[in-house]
């Protein structure tokens, strides 16, 4: 297939950088971190190996590592796991999402759950270690890299994040997991250790936030991993549905995924007050009218060819996927909390709890005000069409243009006049509300 032919010049090539090119930093620094982990095995051992043996397992670049280079890093034997699905009845749930679509809000209500052990984010540190190219081949790669990493994650294997730490952690603590505080698995119990005196807790960068708590030890949060009854995380960093099919078909893992997606009008709003920066052509065109160029909406219309893409398949429930695929609206969300959340753990197979109902009433009722850009706490029928003010007509327009295919899909309707678009009595989604149940 040509997917697979792709791989396999794009595997040889990462292949061949890691293992003969050291002339890029940031890839020298992970193969670095490997030659030093894994002294004599690796680098050697992967030399013509890795292209031959990732292509007949499950076309993966890890696959063929993961037995061997990343595990020998985890001290699994420490933990001992008699059944390798995990406790009975495990589930396994992906949030993959896009950045400003709700998706930490949405991820709170896995949170929130004392069975779940959720990961907020994880692939942060693998994003920022290896760093491809944004265009063409390599983000193929990256995208094998992250899902592998994520389907170590899975099976709680924690320590593989230890490749992607910076600094690297010493005896499998580290000071410097990237939002670990919104993981609730990760700051209760005995993950939580004691801060230690004058200083512990406090030298993090992202420490916990309802109680203090020492340094993150990896094992301890592996264990709790293996502890609690399923596991759950939330990614914007995994783009494509079909990356995941190794992870589905992986006898070990019972996987659901739910893609939130979000009409692309309200995204790029918000993507404009929460990157300035990134977005600083559509706030020109906002403020001062001058037109964005082409690669801006080339941009924009990759972006949602990608989201349509991922939902396609799995609205086209192919057998490998069949009823591990839901596609949530955040506006839907929004609307009934209550009931989306029932609705999507009646999809995960997971017991929704008294602490998620009670969260969701707390957070989606009230409105003290938070400017906090991440916050999760609002009034969430109230704010998710705060949009629809503020985002220009003829900005909405073009994301009309280029995006039309995506929104028929995910059912926003499109608004033809400056009015209607400010008119919040006027409804912008249709009906869509037996989206990929079975
Ligand atoms: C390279 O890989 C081949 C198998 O493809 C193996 O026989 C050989 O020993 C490897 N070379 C080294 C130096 O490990
Ligand atoms: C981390 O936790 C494990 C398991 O309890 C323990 O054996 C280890 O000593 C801890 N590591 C450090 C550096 O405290
Ligand atoms: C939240 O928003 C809804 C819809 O606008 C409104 O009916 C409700 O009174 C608001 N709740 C609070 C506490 O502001
Ligand atoms: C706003 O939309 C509603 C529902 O479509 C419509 O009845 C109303 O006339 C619209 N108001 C304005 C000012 O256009
Ligand atoms: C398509 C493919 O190669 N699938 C394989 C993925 O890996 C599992 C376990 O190693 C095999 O059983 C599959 O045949």
């Amino acid at each position: 297939m040509r997917v697979r032919s792709k791989y396999a010049i794009i595997l040889f090539f990462v292949a061949a950088l890691v293992i003969i090119e050291k002339e890029n930093n940031i890839i020298s620094r992970v193969s670095d971190k490997l030659t030093l982990k894994f002294p004599p095995v690796d680098l050697v051992g992967l030399n013509s190996s890795i292209s031959a043996r990732a292509l007949t397992e499950n076309d993966s670049l890890l696959a063929g590592t993961s037995s061997s280079v990343l595990n020998c890093a985890s001290p699994r034997a420490a933990v001992k796991w008699e059944d390798s699905r995990g406790p009975l009845g495990r589930r396994h749930l992906i949030l993959m999402a896009t950045t400003r679509t709700g998706s930490s809000f949405v991820g709170e209500f896995f949170n929130q759950n004392s069975d779940i052990f959720y990961l907020f984010e994880p692939l942060w540190h693998v994003e920022r270690t290896v760093t491809f190219e944004p265009k063409g081949a390599n983000a193929v790669a990256s995208s094998i890299v992250y899902r592998d990493v994520v389907q170590q994650l899975l099976l709680c294997d924690l320590y593989v994040l230890e490749n992607f730490l910076l600094p690297m952690p010493e005896r499998h603590v580290t000071a410097f997991l990237f939002r670990r505080g919104s993981s609730r698995s990760l700051c209760e119990g005995a993950v939580c250790t004691p801060p230690r005196r004058g200083g512990g807790g406090s030298s993090e960068r992202f420490p916990c936030r309802l109680r203090r708590c020492g340094l993150l030890n990896l094992t301890l949060a592996t264990q709790a991993c293996r502890q609690k009854q399923h596991v759950a995380m939330k990614t914007v960093r995994l783009r494509q549905l079909e990356f995941l099919r190794p992870l589905v078909e992986d006898l070990r893992i019972d996987l659901r995924v739910i893609q939130l997606v979000r009409d692309p009008r309200a995204v790029l709003a918000s993507r404009m007050v929460a990157f300035p920066g990134k977005y600083e052509a559509w706030k020109k065109w906002a403020d001062q009218g001058v037109v964005p160029d082409d690669e801006e909406l080339a941009k924009l219309r990759g972006n949602c060819e990608s989201l349509r893409a991922s939902a396609q398949l799995g609205l086209s429930q192919p057998a490998w996927l069949k009823d591990r695929f839901l596609l949530m609206r955040y506006e839907d969300v929004a609307l009934e909390p209550v009931k989306r959340a029932h609705e999507m753990y009646r999809f995960a197979g997971i017991s929704i709890t008294p602490e998620v109902k009670k969260w969701i009433h707390i957070n989606t009722q009230s409105s003290p005000g938070s400017d906090n850009l991440y916050s999760t706490h609002k009034n969430s029928s109230e704010q998710f069409e705060k949009w629809r003010l503020a985002l220009p007509f003829k900005i909405a327009e073009v994301v009309q243009k280029v995006c039309e295919p995506t929104m028929k899909l995910f059912g926003y309707k499109l608004v033809r006049d400056a009015e209607t678009l400010a008119n919040r009595s006027a409804s912008l989604l249709e009906d869509r509300r037996h989206f990929g149940m079975a």
